[in-house]
């Protein structure tokens, strides 16, 4: 089975709404209230609450210098539809297994979601908020919202899964990580309580550089993101071709705060550099700055290598970009059928609840619109402040939503199909959390795991107890992928990388041409494939 699949970005098109900056009010950035409304089920049952850290928004405001009053939690802003998209489908996969008959008989599932805003701190502060329990400062996750809180998935990039599972893993606290991918991280003697349903990125690593031998490539330019994702990527990347001779003509890195500054010094180590082949490891969020730059920089003739973080993201196959992105070539993880989720994606509207104040910003947000009565104030833009950048700023629309708008015409990483790589990977999480419970559950006394043959009671269980079951679990997906442990004590996928063989490319007197013989290339918008069209 495939875990990797090579597929190319040539011709991907996408239209992209212009994004609002919408104030995070407070609240807004921790998402208990309105979660907890539609997390907690009435219900006769035993209630078991699984914890999720998604960036719903890029960032955070940085408040002025709070030494004159108490400090605050940091606002957010910037929404992330890609984040909001992942807590729903965690909110999906948490209901169906509420739905199913086989297992968990007596338990009702319960969410409780943080949004990380993308950075440390925010990741940090959930945490210690889920061990809490909130107001105290021992640990108390048998307590956290009047339902145990059993394990916790997250934090999201790996930077904030390290800074989170350190803290949790103090407690043998169970965390799994749907989009960590950082090599790092398989180190259990760090991250004893955590694992990860993506594979590592050395397998990346490898297969960039496969794919930069393969054409012969022997002049190359790396750029990464400011954080363990892009250096350590980068990092087994070049340890991997300097092997075989090729050459690193520069490295850069993208900052992680804002810095015109230092994006253009990238710009132009691009623009002087003769190497045409740039690897960039890094989130779409990360790059999207660096893109704006590029775009009126006249820069045309490279060819990226695209990490997974960026290669799908809406955020950058923008029309706008294409007349230099255009022919990235770029990796994917494994998709996989999550049945329903489609639908409940859909079955989003601020009339659903008006309190759902996330609901109404991302309404606002996809529409370019004011919810009428709305407590979620819409039209501040915050990024001249924090980023001395006004490109960034759009106009905001004074027309009121109709509440009609189709969310079927949405262009962006909220229904992308082509995202639901990493939503696979929360739908798995939540499953293997199922799994373990279904098993911790279900145990014969007499011959269970603990000492003396004895079993975890499923209504007073330790975080260590449900780890074991964690470690050992093994199902089968809808689509008959097998779960289980691997050697670095991660979760994913079983069988082999396979390279996915996608063209020929010939470098004639006459110009670059590449050559597509396999139809098992991966097109955005099937529209485009070639294939599809003869
Ligand atoms: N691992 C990255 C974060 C990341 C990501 C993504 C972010 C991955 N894939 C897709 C946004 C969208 C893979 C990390 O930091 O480990």
């Amino acid at each position: 089975m495939a875990n990797m699949k090579l597929y190319l970005l040539l011709g991907l098109f996408s239209f992209f709404l212009p994004m609002l900056v919408i104030q995070g009010a407070e609240g807004i950035c921790r998402l208990l209230g309105k979660f907890d409304l539609h997390g907690y089920v009435e219900s006769e049952n035993h209630m078991m609450i699984i914890g999720g850290m998604f960036p719903i928004h890029f960032r955070t405001i940085p408040e002025k210098e709070p030494t004159t009053s108490e400090p605050v939690s940091p606002k957010s802003e910037g929404f992330n539809f890609r984040g909001f998209h992942w807590a729903r489908a965690m909110i999906h996969a948490i209901q169906e297994v509420n739905n199913r008959l086989d297992f968990l008989p007596n338990i009702t599932l319960g969410y409780h979601i943080y949004d990380t805003c993308f950075t440390t701190s925010k990741t940090v502060e959930g945490t210690l908020a889920y061990l809490t329990g909130q107001n105290e400062t021992m640990p108390n996750f048998r307590c956290s919202a009047g339902a145990p809180l059993v394990a916790i998935i997250g934090a999201g990039g790996s930077t904030l899964t390290i800074a989170s599972s350190r803290i949790v893993g103090l407690y043998y606290f169970p965390e799994l990580g749907y989009a960590s991918s950082c090599s790092v991280l398989s180190d259990k003697y760090q991250f004893s309580s955590l694992l990860c349903t993506i594979l590592n990125d050395n397998h990346q690593s490898l297969a960039m550089a496969e794919l930069v031998r393969h054409f012969g490539w022997v002049w190359i330019g790396t750029i990464a993101a400011d954080d363990d994702y892009g250096k350590y990527g980068i990092k087994y990347f070049k340890q991997h071709v300097e092997k075989s001779g090729i050459c690193i003509a520069f490295s850069d890195t993208i900052p992680k705060i804002f810095s015109r500054e230092k994006i253009l010094a990238v710009v132009e180590a691009i623009k002087e550099s003769t190497a045409n082949i740039i690897v960039m490891y890094s989130s779409d969020i990360d790059l999207s700055p660096l893109m704006e730059e590029i775009a009126p920089s006249n820069i045309t003739g490279k060819t990226w290598i695209a990490s997974e973080a960026w290669s799908t993201s809406a955020l950058i196959a923008k029309s706008e970009y294409f007349s230099f992105l255009g022919g990235t070539i770029g990796f994917g993880v494994w998709r996989g059928d999550m049945p329903g989720l489609k639908d409940f994606l859909l079955d989003v509207h601020p009339d659903n609840d008006a309190s759902d104040d996330l609901t109404i910003e991302f309404w606002q947000t996809a529409f370019n619109c004011t919810w009428s009565n709305s407590r979620v104030p819409y039209n501040t833009d915050f990024r001249i402040n924090v980023t001395g950048r006004e490109s960034g700023v759009h106009p905001v629309s004074d027309q009121l939503c109709t509440g009609k708008e189709k969310l079927e015409d949405i262009k962006n990483t909220y229904l992308d199909i082509s995202e639901f790589r990493i939503t696979h990977k929360v739908y798995k999480a939540v499953f293997t959390v199922a799994h373990a419970l279904n098993n911790l559950d279900t145990c014969a006394e007499g011959s269970g795991p603990f000492p003396k043959n004895s079993c975890a009671i499923i209504y007073d269980f330790e975080p260590w107890q449900l780890m074991y079951y964690l470690k050992n679990v093994k199902f089968t997906t809808f689509d008959n992928e097998l779960v289980k442990i691997d050697d670095n004590g991660d979760l994913n996928e079983t069988g082999e990388i396979s390279f996915v063989k996608i063209g020929i490319y010939n470098d004639t007197k006459a110009g670059h041409e590449m050559k597509i013989y396999n139809d098992s290339i991966f097109w955005n918008i099937p529209t485009l494939n070639p294939l599809c069209s003869v």
